[in-house]
């Protein structure tokens, strides 16, 4: 430990980005969540994380933006083998349904199906309820690794719980409003939906990247009073570095509290950045962008006290190390999400 040099090649047997940290040294704790049941369109999220991780360990560790993510320490728990067998149950469950276009009223099948369903997407919300209220009380960062977008719901309720106070900062192609999608409760398109009716504390949610909707959902952007969203095309319209752009991510990280949640589904990004993804869309952040948003949230002081990276999928045909390219872009992301996090309670 005390020998680590963060310049040099990962060694063999280190954790995340070759770091060397065991638990008790760490102030930032990952956990892999590989679940993906209610996928819609392409599989493949539950071999995000430890995709991510192969591809974490080619990540130089000095970074311009947010300094050292690692000298906090950062360590990484793979799942168990609790949600991965969540997720076969889950997954040989929803099957028929997603194949027959969701849930049908008079199917019986369909609807016994739903509720053991159900009962497993309650199973991995305690799970990270319980993971996410053990980092907050021992001072961690609690960091959830996707997995699609319905895993981070219990994490979120945990740090709101916590603090009694949460705003979150969703960064997705998608508004994920929907109540329910195809008969599921627990959908990954209703992540934010389940956040507003389930967490009372949740003070505000700001979305940006969003590109793709349903007529309701667009319907609750404009008129939930909790709800803010910058839609890619009003992003897009906005010149690099202009003060007008600086206006819009202002006014938009104004609607938000003190204590920030990040929760970010790799599609906000532009495809080609994640062309493995569950839903890509056209359109898009471009890395820098990203950055930006990440450099104004933590240049405005409010504190990142938890976050979620999710839908990243390896794509068909990873690196015989289990990398890709979507991996590599989502294991740099996590690094400046870690770093934003850090940096952002410090001040
Ligand atoms: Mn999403």
């Amino acid at each position: 430990m005390d020998s680590f040099d963060p310049d040099a090649a990962a060694q063999p047997g280190s954790g995340i980005f070759g770091l060397p940290h065991g638990l008790a040294e760490a102030q930032t704790h990952v956990l892999g969540l590989p679940f993906d049941a209610t996928t819609s369109y392409r599989r493949g999220t539950m071999h995000g994380p430890e995709a991510i991780v192969a591809a974490s360990r080619q990540v130089d560790l000095y970074d311009r933006l947010f300094g050292e993510a690692h000298a906090g320490g950062i360590h990484y728990s793979a799942d168990d083998g609790r949600v991965t067998q969540w997720n076969r149950e889950a997954r040989a469950l929803a099957d028929p349904i997603i194949s027959a276009g969701g849930a049908e009223d008079g199917n019986s099948d369909h609807q016994q199906a739903i509720l053991r369903i159900e009962a497993l997407g309650e199973a991995v919300r305690k799970h990270v309820q319980e993971f996410t209220a053990n980092c907050l009380n021992a001072k961690r960062l609690p960091v959830l690794l996707g997995g699609d977008h319905s895993v981070p719901l219990g994490g979120i309720e945990a740090a709101a719980s916590h603090y009694g106070e949460l705003g979150v900062l969703q960064f997705d192609a998608h508004a994920d409003l929907r109540e329910a999608y195809e008969g599921f409760r627990w959908s990954h398109a209703s992540i934010f939906h389940n956040v507003l009716q389930e967490i009372p504390q949740l003070h505000s949610l700001v979305q940006v990247g969003v590109r793709d909707l349903g007529e309701r959902e667009a319907l609750r952007c404009a008129e939930d009073p909790r709800v803010k969203t910058l839609f890619d095309d009003q992003w897009a319209a906005l010149p690099p570095a202009s003060p007008a752009r600086d206006q819009a991510m202002n006014d938009c990280l104004g609607s938000l509290p003190n204590l920030v949640w990040i929760s970010f589904d790799i599609d906000a990004l532009t495809p080609n950045l994640c062309p493995g993804t569950g839903t890509p869309v056209p359109g898009g952040l471009d890395w820098h962008s990203a950055m930006a948003w990440l450099e104004k949230l933590v240049q405005s002081g409010r504190r990142i006290v938890g976050l979620d990276l999710c839908e990243v999928a390896p794509g068909p045909n990873p690196d015989p190390n289990g990398s890709s390219w979507d991996a590599i872009v989502g294991a740099r992301l996590l690094y400046r999400l870690i770093g934003a996090a850090r940096e952002s309670q410090r001040a």
